[in-house]
């Protein structure tokens, strides 16, 4: 009987690639944090299952987009900003709202249109808004949002010179926004006059239901009807 040979130390052990860093490599206030990043993840994907739900069931109306497997976008990117900044978003922006602090049952009751809600039950699911955390919509208009952020931060730069101190404006826009005109002139014009903002594509490779491959810039040209020839008849 041969026995097995005992395993050498793994090459990728050495690099320092291999699985996650041993526990205890991380302080404690840095865990903390991290523990919080989990909890808003976990907040969100239990929103929008419950949202969907709600949805299927008729109760609420409208249109209802979800951030179901985007919640790690949503609290790193809201993690990024400070309260100062300001945020415009998709319709797609459940998530968002409650990483940046929007009270979980004042974004439901906005879904079901009720005037409790974020936005006094008169947006829905696609136009939460709350001036007080800074968060500016909320469009339902795919590329909607992209002028007003760039207005927002044509303000900020109008008042005083961009600083590392001085607010700013994160704009999120889906990769099948980028071939509406919108998206270029306000990227035109946010470079032009160096305005305090950041616009952020979230990648679905699918403009909600047409895979981008499959999408086209111009509409294929019907082919024209052949008349039958004798031999068809
Ligand atoms: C001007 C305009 N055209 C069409 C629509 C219909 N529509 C709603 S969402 C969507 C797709 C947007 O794709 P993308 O920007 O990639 O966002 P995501 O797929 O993440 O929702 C379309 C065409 C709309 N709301 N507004």
């Amino acid at each position: 009987m041969t026995s097995s040979p005992t395993p050498g130390p793994d090459p990728a052990d050495a690099a320092g690639t291999a699985g996650p860093p041993p526990i205890g490599a991380v302080s404690d206030s840095e865990a903390e944090v991290l523990r919080g990043y989990y909890r808003q993840m976990a907040l969100i994907r239990v929103f929008e299952l419950r949202a969907a739900e709600m949805y299927t069931r008729a109760k609420i109306s409208g249109y209802c987009h979800l951030n179901l497997g985007e919640e790690a976008t949503c609290v790193g990117l809201m993690a990024a900003l400070r309260p100062t900044d300001y945020l415009f978003t998709t319709y797609r922006e459940h998530g968002y709202a409650l990483a940046r602090g929007a009270d979980p049952g004042r974004v439901m009751a906005e879904l079901f249109g009720r005037t409790t809600g974020l936005s006094g039950g008169r947006g829905g699911s696609m136009h939460l808004f709350d001036t007080e955390l800074r968060l500016l919509g909320g469009y339902g208009i795919v590329g909607g949002q992209l002028p007003p952020a760039t207005g927002a931060a044509l303000a900020i730069a109008y008042r005083g010179r961009p600083s590392a101190d001085s607010e700013a404006v994160m704009c999120l826009l889906g990769d099948g926004t980028t071939n509406i005109g919108a998206f270029h002139e306000s990227l035109n014009l946010a470079v032009r006059v160096s305005c305090p903002g950041t616009p952020h594509e979230v990648m679905g490779a699918a403009g909600i239901t047409a895979p981008h491959q499959h999408r086209r810039p111009h509409p294929v040209q019907p082919t024209p009807c052949q008349r039958p020839s004798q031999a068809d008849l």
